[in-house]
């Protein structure tokens, strides 16, 4: 199996949205055991610490949840993600999914700086699509790939180094895009899976697809795993749950496919609210999902032929 270096960055934002407890997440990821699920394959695994938000001069906004906080945390963010992003594969540790605004900012400066371009896999019920504008709740959880695809609206944040266009961004496990949202996806032609074509056609088909994309333009990918991309039958600690989401299996399968693409440059583990878990259920779960992207598996082949 290919080693890596893996550097945990533990992100605890809270500010993404009102209902609060995603602070708690890092600590929780390191008490299910990450570390060591991953050092237990082979990698080199460093703890980072939480990275904290930079201090900004900015007021509120009426309509906009926790705005300068924000803007803090994807400062913050970004650079810790291009520094990580130095020295080996980063696993950022939420923290709610407005942390994905630096993470992903600070990934295309590294893209950047290799001279590859980056496409992101958003595994989510939802599409986070909505601009400052467009949003009805105000939560900026909401948000994070209008930004990153370089949508209007977003002046108070700080300038991308790069943007990712629409059409390198793939979306698995849809089941609730508001109608603001989906015009502009389906028009810049994002990769759109929906819960309903991953009953038809099962994970596996739109994933390859994707990662096929990736390949043929030499990219690398960046993951950003919503807890509310499972069923919350199986992952509870979440606060925007959403029935009909991602099987254990199927998140698994899809962990290995990636894993085996090889393309994988960093990783979100986002919107896990400990406070909501059932005896760390949730957060176990997690860190077998990661485990598995990492290159976890039983039996690396089949042991007879079907
Ligand atoms: B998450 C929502 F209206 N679209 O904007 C909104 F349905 O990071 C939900 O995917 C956003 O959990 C969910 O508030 C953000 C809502
Ligand atoms: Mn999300
Ligand atoms: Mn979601
Ligand atoms: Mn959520």
């Amino acid at each position: 199996m290919d080693i890596k270096d893996i550097i945990l960055v533990g992100a605890p934002m809270d500010a993404g949205k009102r209902s609060q407890g995603c602070r708690m997440g890092p600590d929780a990821y390191r008490v299910a055991g990450l570390q060591k699920a991953l050092t237990d394959l082979g990698h080199t695994v460093t703890d980072a610490g939480d990275v904290r938000p930079d201090d900004v001069d900015l007021s509120e906004d009426p309509h906009l949840f926790a705005l300068p906080e924000c803007v803090g945390w994807t400062r913050a963010l970004s650079e810790a993600a291009q520094n990580a992003a130095k020295h080996g594969l980063p696993i950022f540790m939420g923290g709610d999914h407005a942390l994905s605004m630096g993470t992903v900012a600070g990934m295309t400066a590294h893209a950047q700086r290799i001279e590859r371009p980056l496409f992101v896999l958003w595994l989510d019920a939802h599409s986070d699509f909505h601009t400052p504008s467009s949003t009805d709740s105000g939560n900026l959880h909401g948000t994070p790939v209008a930004y990153f695809t370089g949508q209007p609206g977003f002046d108070a944040f700080p300038p991308l180094p790069s943007v990712v266009p629409t059409n390198r961004v793939g979306m698995i496990g849809l089941r609730s895009v508001d109608p603001a949202e989906r015009a502009v996806l389906e028009q810049d032609h994002a990769m759109l899976a929906d819960m309903r074509s991953i009953d038809e056609h099962g994970i596996k088909a739109p994933l390859l697809a994707f990662l096929e994309r990736v390949r043929a333009e030499n990219g690398i990918l960046h993951v950003s795993l919503d807890v509310d991309f499972l069923d919350p039958a199986i992952a509870p600690a979440v606060g925007t749950t959403v029935p009909g989401g991602a099987t254990e299996r199927e998140a698994h399968l899809a962990m290995e496919l990636l894993h085996e693409s090889g393309l994988v440059c960093s990783l979100d583990l986002v919107e896990l609210n400990p406070f909501l878990d059932e005896r760390g259920r949730t957060a176990k779960l997690m860190v077998d999902l990661a485990a598995s992207l990492l290159g976890r598996r039983i039996f690396d082949r089949p042991t007879w032929s079907f």
